[in-house]
């Protein structure tokens, strides 16, 4: 196919997109999937590896690599909407499904904000409600293989109705917390919330 083709095929399903409600405003479609990491990209030693559990929670906890990836997973499809305008649909996930892993250490009431923490201090903050979706997920599979280094080895966060940053790569820990602490892009300027439907891109003023 001609470079030409490509493009007519690309304007094509985006306008399908747009015509099913899937394409949110200021989005285009993109059938690649491009990298978006701040700073290098971790090492990944399953022997050294874990993820832990922090905060307003019944029991604090840990897991490995090996007893992370015997926790019962789900996989879905979906669409992911960066802030920087791309969109790709019908992506397909698998993970541990964020309501399902709560319920290993109880969730106490007083938690209101789920903090990700990531290799190399990245962070980023969202209300627990928006973390309580069915595709809400900690994905360690991207179409059915293992997540790639560049995509967030071994495990990253996926939240599928927020704009892509909020979908947490090199996961290393969840902090559930009483009151907010926005995250790395959110302290740069980026919105609190980050809905993609509402253009939810850029909030109040950052420091960057
Ligand atoms: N730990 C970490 N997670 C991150 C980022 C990052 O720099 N570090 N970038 C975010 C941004 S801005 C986007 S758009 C997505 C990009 O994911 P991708 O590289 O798999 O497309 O990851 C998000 N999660
Ligand atoms: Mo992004």
């Amino acid at each position: 196919m001609s470079l030409f083709d490509d493009l007519l095929n690309r304007r094509k399903k985006e306008e399908a997109m747009q015509s099913a409600k899937r394409l949110p405003p200021g989005q285009s479609l993109t059938e690649k999937f491009p990298v978006l990491t701040y700073g290098p990209i971790p090492p990944f030693d399953p022997a050294t590896w874990d993820l832990r559990v922090w905060g307003e929670v019944e029991k604090e906890m840990r897991w490995t690599w090996e007893e992370f990836t015997k926790l019962p997973t789900v996989t879905i499809t979906c669409d992911i909407h960066c802030v920087t305008r791309w969109s790709k649909f019908d992506t397909v996930w698998e993970g541990v499904r964020f309501t399902d892993f709560i319920k290993l250490f109880g969730v106490k009431p007083s938690a209101k904000y789920v903090i990700a923490h990531c290799e190399y201090g990245y962070t980023t903050n969202l209300p627990i409600e928006s973390m309580m979706d069915d595709d809400v997920l900690l994905a360690y599979k991207y179409a059915g293989q293992p997540l790639e280094p560049e995509h967030g080895w071994p495990v990253r966060t996926l939240v599928p109705k927020r704009y892509f940053w909020k979908s947490a790569k090199f996961l290393r820990g969840l902090e559930f917390s009483a009151v907010d602490k926005p995250g790395f892009w959110e302290r740069g300027g980026y919105h609190n919330d980050g809905d993609p439907w509402k253009e939810e891109r850029f909030g109040r003023r950052g420091f960057f």
